[in-house]
């Protein structure tokens, strides 16, 4: 076992010179390009790569990009103008606001670049961004929630549905950038399966299939809404009949998992705020 991982590591050794071996008169430089997430690396990295001549790596954490090309064949001016084309911001060049604006909501990073919002849409972001409280921004994400919530409270299949659509929705018009680093990580890492979720139910008016994927996410809401700071305080909730929990702004237990049947069945597990 020991001389495999000897052999992995000679092999791995190798083809990391191979990589740098293909770019001739290599000059490395250290730039700053401006990004969030996994899926901003890849676009980074992708639209600044040319085959032997020049290789970018990205770091999601200090947003700092190391960029390796042939000084005969190209420069640094060359490679962050196709990343800033590509929707990304570096010192040298800003992306065009058109591609920026098309980014998935979870690329669009903060830009130093003050735009001109010049369109009289629903965006009043960058009026109120400065002044915004914390925890408002997933306000409306949070009220779909409740909404759903209180639908399957009700034993309202047909409201759930629709509610479960508000909140796909309210999850795409969350600006990742606007989240606190905090909130951002978590959100990375439930938001598909929240949506998923949330999806599932949308599709159907069947109450029992609504109420199995609710499980699921009000356990991911919960880890979303841990890390907010929240206006209001919202309890964490237990049905120990179903093992399963969900969030309420009011402390009186109203169990979405029954109905009518169970409603006060539970007890609250947390309260948050
Ligand atoms: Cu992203």
């Amino acid at each position: 076992m020991k001389s495999i991982s000897k052999i992995m590591a000679v092999m791995m050794l190798l083809v990391s010179l191979l990589y740098t071996a293909q770019i001739k008169n290599a000059k490395t430089e250290t730039v700053k390009i401006s990004g969030n997430c996994d899926m901003c690396k890849s676009k980074i990295e992708k639209s600044g790569n040319v085959k032997n001549v020049a290789r970018v790596n990205w770091d999601e954490a200090s947003n700092m990009a190391t960029l390796t090309y042939d000084a005969s064949k190209t420069n640094q001016q060359e490679i962050l103008k196709r990343i800033a084309n590509a929707g990304y911001d570096s010192e040298s060049f800003y992306a065009p606001d058109d591609v920026y604006a098309k980014l998935p909501s979870c690329c669009q990073y903060k830009r130093n670049k003050t735009t001109t919002m010049d369109g009289h849409g629903h965006d009043h972001s960058s009026m109120t961004q400065e002044s915004k409280p914390v925890g408002s921004l997933l306000q409306s994400f949070q009220n779909s929630y409740f909404s759903l919530k209180n639908a399957l409270v009700q034993s309202d299949a047909k409201t759930a549905s629709a509610n479960a659509k508000e909140l796909t929705d309210a999850i795409t018009a969350v600006k990742m950038n606007e989240l606190s680093t905090e909130e951002h990580n978590v959100w990375m890492k439930v938001i598909k399966s929240l949506n998923n979720d949330a999806s599932a139910i949308a599709k159907t008016q069947d109450i029992k299939k609504q109420r199995e994927a609710f499980k699921a996410l009000s356990k991911n809401m919960y880890d979303l809404l841990k890390t907010s700071k929240l206006s209001t305080p919202v309890y964490y909730q237990y049905c120990p009949m179903q093992d399963a929990n969900w969030l309420s702004t009011e402390s009186t237990i109203k169990n979405p998992y029954y109905g009518s049947q169970m409603l006060t069945c539970g007890s609250i597990v947390e309260t948050l705020k």
